[in-house]
C-alpha cells in the first residue's frame, strides 16, 4: 500500500455549524476541500491504529466520490476496518445505530439533511464519536482550528471500491465491509415497538400515506413499513431515492412536503401521513386534516410512551432544545421527571442521554428522538406514533386535542427569513442583544417581559459552557419569541423567529396558530425592525 502525502494549504471556511460542515457541492469539489476537512477530522480524533470506522450518507449528489476519497484517506491514517452503507447509504439514525451496534471508534456521514442537493446543492459531512451521536463542540472546534493550519493529508492510491455489493474487501492494510443499510436499523426497531399492534391497525382499514420525499428512508421505509408492516405499497411516495432528491427541498414541513400535506387534508384523506428529510432525521407526522406540530408531537410522545414497549418501564427524563415549545415540560411534571433546555442541535443532547439523564429528547425543527440512538430519528418516531394509535384507537387529531385539554396547548410556530444578506441579518441581532436593556420589564398592551438574554447552556454532565444561542424574550404570562441565526443554511442568513403562547382554555384551542400568536408577531417585528433592515414584508416559510 503507498500512502502519499499531499501538501496543501488551508481553507478559512471549514468551521461546522449546528450539524457538521455544509456547503455548495462546488465548494467541495474545489481541489483539496474535502480532503482538508477529512483530514482535520482524523488529526483531531487521532483513533487509535486499527480503529473501525462508520461511513455513509443520504445519496445525495457527490455522495459516491466523497465516499471512494474517504476510504482512500481512512486507509492512508490508519484505520483497520470501515463499515459503509452499500451505494455509500447509511441515513443519519441508522450510521448512529451502526455506530453504536458494533462498537467502532466512531463514523464519518455525508448529508446536508434537509438542504436540496444536486450539482449546484449542498453537500456536507459530520463526524460522529463512539456513543453515535453528533461530535461535541469542543471536537468540533478542534477540527475548525486543525483546519486553519492544516498542511498535508493522507491518501492511498487504489482502485476504487465496489460499493454496491454487500461483502469486504481490502484497500491496502484496511478492510471495507459493505453493509446493508437497513437491516441492523431495522431490527432495532423491532424490538422497540409493538410491530404485531401495528401490524394489526394497518390490516385494519387504517390508512397511512409515507413520503420519502426522494430521500434516503425510502428503502428504510418500504423494508419496515411495507414488508414488515404490511402497508400497501402506495402508502409509500417519493421513496426513490434520487441523488437531487427530484429537485425538491426534502425537508417534511407544511410547505416542502406539499404533496403528502394535500394527500392528508384532501377529499378521502387517508388517517394518518408522516414524512421524513433528506437524511431520514426529521419527521412530520399528520392526521386526517390535520398537522402536529414537532413540538407537541415530543410532548404526546412522553405522554404515551407507556403505551410502547421498548419505553413502558418509565422516561428518565425529558430534553429540548431551547426554541423548542415548553409543551414538553408539562408533560415532564407530570410525570415527575427532570425536564432539560438545551441549545440548538442534536449534539447537546448526547450527554444527557449518556449519563441516563433523558430517554427522549426534540426540536421544534421536526426532529424527535430516544436515546436508543444518538441522533435524532424520523422513522423512529412514525412508528412511535403507529403505535400509540394502534394501542389507543383514536385518529391523531382526537389524541392531540385530548393532549391540549389535560395539559393546556402550547399554541407554537416559527417564522424564518431564508436567504438574507449577512450583514442585515446580523444588523437585527445586534439590535436586539442592545436592547434588553430597555426591553426588561417593558409593556406591550397585556404582554410584559420579564427577561431577555442571549441563551447560554452549561452542561450538567460535563459542565461546558455555549454561549450565544438564541435571543429569548420571556414574558410574565409564559409566552416566549426567540430569535436565532441558522447554523445550517450555505448561503445568505437565515433568521429564524419562535413564537410560543400558552393556552389553558379548551374553548379556544381551535384558534389557528398564526391568528393566536399575532400579538407575539408584531411585537417581535417591531423591536427587532426585521421589515425596515431586511425589505421583507413575510416570512419565506412558515412552519
Ligand atoms: C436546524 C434546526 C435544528 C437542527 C439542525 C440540524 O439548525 O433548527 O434544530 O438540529 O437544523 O438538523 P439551524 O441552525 O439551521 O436552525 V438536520 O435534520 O439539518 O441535520
Ligand atoms: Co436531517
Amino acid at each position: 500500500m503507498q500512502v502519499f502525502t499531499v501538501a496543501t494549504t488551508p481553507f478559512t471556511d471549514q468551521k461546522p455549524g449546528t450539524s457538521g460542515l455544509r456547503k455548495r457541492v462546488p465548494a467541495f469539489r474545489q481541489a483539496h476541500y474535502l480532503e482538508n476537512f477529512v483530514q482535520s477530522i482524523f488529526d483531531t480524533i487521532a483513533a487509535p491504529p486499527g480503529s473501525t470506522l462508520v461511513l455513509g450518507g443520504d445519496g445525495r449528489y457527490y455522495n459516491r466520490e466523497a465516499i471512494q476519497i474517504i476510504l482512500k484517506m481512512a486507509a492512508a491514517n490508519g484505520f483497520g476496518r470501515v463499515l459503509a452503507g452499500k451505494g455509500g447509504i447509511l441515513s443519519t439514525p441508522a450510521a448512529s445505530c451502526v455506530i453504536r451496534k458494533y462498537r467502532t471508534y466512531g463514523g464519518i456521514i455525508l448529508s446536508a439533511s434537509h438542504n436540496p442537493g444536486g450539482p449546484d446543492g449542498d453537500f456536507g459531512i459530520k463526524y460522529n464519536t463512539a456513543n453515535g451521536g453528533p461530535a461535541p463542540e469542543k471536537i468540533t472546534e478542534a477540527i475548525f482550528a486543525a483546519s486553519k493550519k492544516i498542511a498535508q493529508y493522507r491518501i492511498v492510491e487504489a482502485d476504487d471500491v465496489a460499493l454496491d455489493s454487500l461483502g469486504d474487501s481490502q484497500i491496502g492494510d484496511m478492510a471495507v465491509s459493505v453493509i446493508d443499510p437497513v437491516s441492523d436499523y431495522a431490527e432495532l426497531m423491532e424490538t422497540l415497538f409493538d410491530f404485531p399492534a401495528i401490524r394489526t391497525l394497518l390490516s385494519g382499514g387504517f390508512r397511512v400515506k409515507f413520503d420519502a420525499m426522494h430521500a434516503v428512508t425510502g428503502p428504510y421505509a418500504r423494508e419496515i413499513f411495507v414488508n414488515r408492516l404490511g402497508a400497501s405499497a402506495d402508502s409509500m411516495m417519493n421513496a426513490e431515492p434520487l441523488p437531487d432528491f427530484g429537485g425538491g427541498h426534502p425537508d417534511p414541513n407544511l410547505t416542502y412536503a406539499h404533496e403528502l400535506v394535500e394527500a392528508l387534508y384532501g377529499d378521502n384523506a387517508p388517517d394518518f401521513g408522516a414524512a421524513s428529510d433528506g437524511d431520514g432525521d426529521r419527521n412530520m407526522i399528520l392526521g386526517k386534516h390535520f398537522f402536529v406540530t414537532p413540538s407537541d408531537s415530543l410532548a404526546i410522545i412522553a405522554a404515551n410512551a407507556h403505551h410502547v414497549p421498548g419505553y413502558k418501564r418509565g422516561l428518565a427524563g425529558i430534553a429540548r432544545s431551547m426554541p423548542t415549545s415548553e409543551a414538553a415540560d408539562r408533560v415532564a411534571k407530570a410525570l415527575n421527571i427532570p425536564c432539560y433546555e438545551t441549545p440548538t442541535g442534536w449534539k447537546f443532547f448526547g450527554n444527557l442521554m449518556d449519563a441516563g439523564k433523558v430517554t427522549l429528547c426534540g426540536e421544534e425543527s421536526f426532529g424527535t428522538g430516544s436515546d436508543h440512538v444518538r441522533e435524532k430519528d424520523g422513522l423512529w418516531a412514525v412508528l412511535f406514533w403507529l403505535n400509540i394509535l394502534a394501542v389507543r384507537r383514536q385518529s391523531v387529531e382526537n389524541i392531540a386535542r385530548e393532549h391540549w385539554a389535560r395539559f393546556g396547548r402550547n399554541v407554537y410556530s416559527r417564522h424564518d427569513y431564508e436567504n438574507l444578506p449577512a450583514n442585515a441579518a446580523n444588523g437585527v441581532m445586534k439590535l436586539l442583544r442592545d436592547s434588553f436593556v430597555e426591553l426588561r420589564g417593558a409593556q406591550f398592551g397585556h404582554l410584559q417581559v420579564k427577561l431577555c438574554d442571549d441563551f447560554s447552556y452549561t452542561d450538567p454532565v460535563d459542565g461546558s459552557v455555549s454561549t450565544g444561542q438564541g435571543v429569548r424574550i420571556l414574558f410574565t404570562d409564559g409566552s416566549r419569541i426567540v430569535f436565532r441565526l441558522s447554523g445550517t443554511g450555505t448561503e445568505g442568513a437565515t433568521l429564524r423567529i419562535y413564537l410560543e403562547s400558552f393556552e389553558p382554555d379548551v374553548s379556544k384551542h381551535n384558534l389557528d396558530a398564526q391568528e393566536a400568536l399575532a400579538t407575539l408577531i408584531s411585537i417581535a417585528l417591531r423591536i427587532s425592525e426585521l421589515r425596515e433592515r431586511t425589505g421583507r414584508d413575510k416570512p419565506t416559510v412558515i412552519t
